[in-house]
């Protein structure tokens, strides 16, 4: 039996109840970690390696509790003694190693591989600092570095180490280890992040997230990657490529080689997926290990590694696609760039007049796509939408030459996160129900049998109601922003990008303010809540988030407005913060100009907990109207083909919206008098004349359409029971988007971890 306060007391000599939240926190880690070490690690003779340079995790007590079956029983022994669960979390640091959506989703897909049992860790890198702490100051971004490393921690530090050769000199690295703990399941996998030991955060220029890009030994796991679309640093980056895969190869091959490999059948005991193309020197490294460090030729690790790597793509922004040149290749690693070469002059010679699948093309710069589809078994998008557009658009010589490989897995989120732990009230109002057979197959259906029950819909909407309050109560003490509980809430939360149309909602915001100024007060006061960060080289995102901040001062400051439309920026969101903001909102925004979002999964997580989406038909929005059908959601906007069809004929002239009577005066008063007496000139000119004259992502082609659906929604949360039913029927359907179908779907098609044969034995020959 657990008894905290025994464990207290022998740990500190205290009662629980006289413990510091710190002295829990520290207490529980310990007694998971305890828990965790006695659970077999999962077997079989295949396994999987999960490779990603982001994982984001988010805080680990509260979910290791849950899939270790002690939550609840940890939640009322500290309730009896004074204590709440979630204020002892606040003593945990989260780590921030990712980025966004692509990073999210590798550790959901972790939870969930452990969560079916399935022999597979993620590997990856142990960034000192993880993505910049967001701070607002005269309502721009500045940045702190986020230095998560703080004792206590949930690494272990274990005794493997291996030698990664660069051009000019080799490194050791050491290994860490992450527990990662199935819900229920009792075994384990881990989470394996390599680092150096002579990396030194007195590179740091103080209180910045500057530091000495070229001193490579002190530097090389510094920093998460802060960026996605600047361009500096790319040495640097290409570093901490080679460095994580040629510690996951080797990692890999010690491993198989232990189960029994003879290293000629490694791929009936190693399957590598890849997150997006940032690890995809893992196939001229794993090339090379096999034919200077083991017995075999060129040509057969060439066919190894061939049924060994898999691929997922998870953009099809072309900024986004990674490209470095060989030289710089050449300067890091020139052993893996003449192995590029040689794989390049292979695919040359078998589609000599096909130049756009070539793996380096003819400014000498290296594809990396290509080098993952060529040599890789298996492609795959992350939404239908997006998978239809890779085979016909972006990737189509590709597919036209592997159409066998090419295959859509719609992206899940864990259920245990982003409901389970997030909404513990919804998950047992839920339980009580329809049973508890959910927490396992995620099927939710059952709830539609209460669709036109008053009771049920009226206890949902208390569970909302305290969600709201919960939220108001958090933002309120962290960051001093006071929200009504009462209002509708009305979220947009995910990376800061012209493409998300973040700047949309912005004008929106507007159209409302000056709708309110001339006499239409809203039914219910509405609160429209921003959360986002944005890369720091990115500077029309920095417009935008100025742009919604001094718009915020501005509502805030009229007495007119303030109490019928609140804008809110939340600082520093992170994956703590969108526990909070989820099970509250009631409009999930997911605006994204169709064609562009990949699949998003903060999508799926509004849904989850009840939000109504505003969306464009697009990545797994698609999905979402699908399932709930279209009375369900609320749809606008151009289609994905009509997109992609003006972006090939270069038939999009924002002037032409610009001019429309409605748009003219709301995108003029971002360079009004209100606005420049408030903002800075320089940023909100910059975005005025972007949007007017550029607009590459066609802010202004949805705008109206955009206006219409959202007070058509706001209207329609006048009608509750209608409004409750909707939501009801979103909560019921979402079980589709649960990670534990997309892992397996993984699993059947292309991992096939628990057969114990590589998906292509021995159907592949040489050429
Ligand atoms: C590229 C080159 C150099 C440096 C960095 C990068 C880089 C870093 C991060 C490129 C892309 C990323 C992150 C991409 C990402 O998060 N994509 C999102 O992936 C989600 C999971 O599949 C999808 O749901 C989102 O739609 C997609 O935007």
């Amino acid at each position: 039996m657990l008894n905290l306060n025994e464990i207290a007391k022998e740990k500190f000599n205290k009662t629980l109840e006289e413990s510091t939240n710190q002295e829990i926190y520290k207490l529980l880690l310990d007694l998971v970690q305890d828990k965790a070490k006695d659970q077999p690690i999962n077997e079989s003779k295949k396994k999987l390696y999960y490779v990603s340079a982001e994982f984001l995790i988010g805080k680990l007590l509260s979910n290791n509790l849950l899939n270790l079956g002690l939550y609840q029983e940890v939640e009322n022994q500290l309730a009896a003694s004074g204590k709440s669960l979630a204020e002892v979390e606040e003593a945990e640091q989260e780590p921030s190693l990712g980025n966004g959506g692509l990073g999210r989703l590798a550790a959901c897909f972790l939870d969930s591989i452990a969560t079916l049992g399935l022999n597979g860790d993620g590997v990856g890198l142990n960034y000192h600092f993880g993505l910049f702490k967001q701070i607002f100051k005269d309502h721009q971004q500045n940045y702190a570095p986020d230095e998560w490393l703080a004792e206590p921690t949930w690494l272990t530090k274990s005794d493997i180490s291996f030698e990664v050769p660069f051009g000019k000199f080799t490194l050791t690295s050491s290994l860490y280890d992450l527990e990662v703990l199935g819900f229920q399941q009792g075994k384990r996998n881990r989470l394996r992040l390599f680092d150096l030991d002579t990396v030194s955060s007195d590179i740091i220029e103080e209180g910045t997230i500057t530091f000495d890009k070229t001193n490579i030994e002190e530097n090389l796991t510094l920093f998460l990657y802060p960026d996605d679309s600047d361009r500096n640093g790319n040495l640097l980056r290409i570093y901490q490529q080679y460095f994580m895969v040629s510690n996951a190869a080797q990692l890999a091959i010690a491993e198989a080689i232990e189960r029994g490999s003879n290293v000629h059948d490694l791929a009936d005991y190693v399957v590598i997926q890849i997150n997006d193309t940032h690890p995809t020197f893992i196939i001229p490294e794993l090339i090379r290990l096999l034919t200077t460090q083991h017995v075999v030729s060129y040509d057969e690790a060439v066919i190894i590694v061939r049924n060994i790597v898999a691929f997922t793509n998870h953009t099809i922004l072309a900024e986004a696609l990674e490209k470095w040149p060989l030289d710089d290749v050449k300067e890091v690693v020139p052993e893996i760039a003449t192995i590029i070469e040689k794989l390049d002059v292979e695919i040359k010679e078998q589609f000599a007049d096909k130049p756009n699948v070539h793996v380096i093309d003819e400014n000498n710069i290296v594809h990396m796509a290509h080098i993952a589809i060529h040599f890789g078994f298996s492609t795959n998008g992350v939404a239908a939408l997006h998978t239809e557009i890779l085979k016909e658009t972006e990737l189509k010589p590709f597919y036209e030459l592997y159409p066998e490989e090419f295959s859509n897995k719609t992206n899940g989120i864990t259920f245990r996160r982003w409901i389970m732990a997030a909404n513990p009230e919804l998950t047992a109002y839920l339980d009580e129900k329809i049973g508890t057979d959910w927490h396992l197959d995620a099927d939710l259906t059952g709830l539609l049998e209460f669709q036109k029950d008053e009771k049920v819909l009226q206890e949902l909407k208390d569970i909302k109601n305290i969600k709201k309050a919960q939220l108001a109560e958090h933002l309120e003490r962290t960051q001093d922003i006071k929200i009504n509980p009462n209002s509708i809430i009305d979220v947009q939360i995910k990376r800061i990008h012209e493409y998300k149309r973040q700047q949309m909602l912005a004008l929106y915001v507007i159209y409302k303010y000056l709708d309110i100024k001339a006499g239409n007060i809203p039914a219910t006061p509405i609160t429209i809540i921003f959360g986002g960060k944005a890369a720091p080289a990115y500077t029309i995102a920095q417009d935008i988030i100025h742009l919604i901040l001094t718009l915020s001062e501005l509502i805030e400051n009229d007495a007119d407005v303030k109490d019928h439309l609140q804008l809110v920026f939340v600082e520093n969101y992170n994956v703590g913060e969108a526990e909070y903001l989820f099970p509250a909102a009631d409009i999930s925004e997911q605006i994204s100009l169709a064609s562009k979002e990949a699949s998003g999964t903060g999508n799926m997580k509004f849904m989850l907990n009840g939000a109504l989406t505003v969306a464009t038909l697009d990545g797994a929005n698609v999905e979402i109207a699908e399932l709930v059908g279209n009375d369900n959601i609320y749809l606008f906007g151009r289609s994905s083909d009509e997109i992609v069809h003006l972006y090939e004929t270069n038939g999009y002239n924002p002037q032409y919206y610009y001019n429309k009577r409605q748009i003219q005066p709301i995108v003029d008063f971002i360079v009004g008098d209100e606005m420049m007496a408030l903002g800075n000139e320089a940023n909100l000119t910059r975005l005025y004349n972007d949007i007017k004259n550029k607009d590459w992502f066609m802010a202004l082609i949805d705008l109206i359409e955009f206006i219409q659906i959202k007070d058509l929604m706001f209207e329609d949360y006048e009608d509750q029971a209608v409004w409750q039913e909707k939501s009801l029927i979103n909560i019921a359907k979402a079980g589709f988007f649960s990670a534990d179908r997309t892992i397996e779907e993984y699993n059947n098609e292309i991992w096939h971890l628990t057969d114990g044969s590589s998906k292509k034995d021995s159907d592949i020959t040489l050429n």
